[in-house]
């Protein structure tokens, strides 16, 4: 059996797990770890937080260093956990109620701040770990239980406020684009700045079944119907055509401004040793070797006399015999 290396990231101790069936969140920890996997990263630098909500819990299944905080403050640590430590890498992942509702300020400032934090969101337009109320990613005239006749309030375009507030980085896809939620996992992990992957991923469970899609199959189909590329979008916009009914996904921010810990000067700190390093390797790289004298050296080690001495335990007079000096 082949087994993917992103495998050996599970805490398998802490199996089974508390999602659902059909939980769009597995689809979004098999594309986080084939990422990390294809990424190479240093497991020593690489720290998870989250806050609270079944999305709040995949740290905890996984063998990497992290912090589960309080609802809504996953920001809040992380960036403390950032600035504290600029060396860490730092990947949040939380949900549209941990990130959006409770945690909306944290959400707006980290992103206007430009911190160097990679967010994972899991939106899965409700609070699936308390039982389906609505979140502010609800869309319209869905139900849920705080909203049984239908959502009124107009939901909340989680990556536009991120592009608007200043991130560097911004991708939205569904859990029915697998390999793209993995591809920009990769690369707004090599990126620094705020980036954000926002996922939009079935909880069956508490949402969909209140909303006549009742298994996972029933809700990644609705994705694939109810999503749009921003490229045809972009096209279909410039027409005059009505995309209400689509949410718009794909690369949908990539900036390259000065993420926060380069603006306090951070950064430089790690470049500057990361040089310093490079600088040792080099001059122990330039050392000059002598060939000969090696050869030399070699041969004299496998003459049966100085191996004799040593294996005797007389290796002051096997050294001797090595600078050339005779037997005494
Ligand atoms: C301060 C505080 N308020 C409310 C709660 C209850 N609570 C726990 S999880 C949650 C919502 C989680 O929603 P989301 O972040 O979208 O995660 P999901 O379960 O949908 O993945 C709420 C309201 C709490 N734990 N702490
Ligand atoms: S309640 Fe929803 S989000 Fe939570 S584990 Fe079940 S399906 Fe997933
Ligand atoms: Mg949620």
């Amino acid at each position: 059996m082949v087994v993917h290396p992103s495998i050996t990231f599970l805490r398998e101790e802490r199996l089974p797990h508390i999602l659902c069936e059909g939980c769009g969140i597995g689809t979004i920890v098999n594309a986080l770890l084939e990422a990390i996997s294809e990424l190479e990263v240093d497991r020593e630098k690489l720290v998870f937080v989250s806050g609270i909500g079944c999305s709040s819990r995949v740290p905890g299944y996984l063998k990497f260093d992290s912090l589960h905080t309080t609802h809504g403050r996953a920001l809040a640590f992380a960036t403390g956990l950032k600035l504290a430590n600029p060396e860490l890498e730092v990947i949040v992942i939380t949900g549209d109620g941990d990130m959006a509702s409770i945690g909306g300020n944290h959400f707006l400032h980290a992103a206007r701040r430009n911190i160097d934090i990679l967010t994972i969101c899991v939106n899965n337009h409700t609070y699936g770990m308390t039982g389906g109320q609505a979140s502010p990613t609800t869309p319209r005239k869905w139900k849920s239980t705080t909203t049984p006749y239908g959502a009124i309030e107009p939901p909340m375009d989680i990556s536009k406020v991120a592009e608007a507030a200043g991130a560097n980085y911004v991708a939205r896809w569904s859990t029915a684009s697998p390999l793209q939620i993995k591809e920009a996992i990769n690369k707004a992990f090599q990126k620094e700045g705020f980036r954000l992957v926002e996922v939009l991923s079935q909880c069956p469970t508490a949402f969909g079944r209140r909303n006549k899609l009742r298994t996972a199959i029933d809700m990644l189909k609705w994705y694939k119907d109810h999503t749009i590329s921003i490229e045809k979008a972009e096209k279909l916009g410039e027409k005059g055509e009505d995309l209400s009914a689509f949410v718009v996904v794909g690369e949908l921010v990539d900036r390259n401004e000065p993420g926060l810990c380069r603006l306090y000067g951070l950064t430089e700190k790690k470049e500057e040793e990361e040089k310093k390093i490079e600088k040792r390797m080099k001059k122990r790289d330039g050392i000059k070797i002598d060939k000969e004298k090696i050869l030399r050296l070699l041969e004299k080690l496998s003459s049966p006399r100085v191996r004799a001495l040593m294996e005797e335990g007389e290796i002051e007079k096997a050294e001797n015999l090595l600078k050339g000096e005779d037997e005494k």
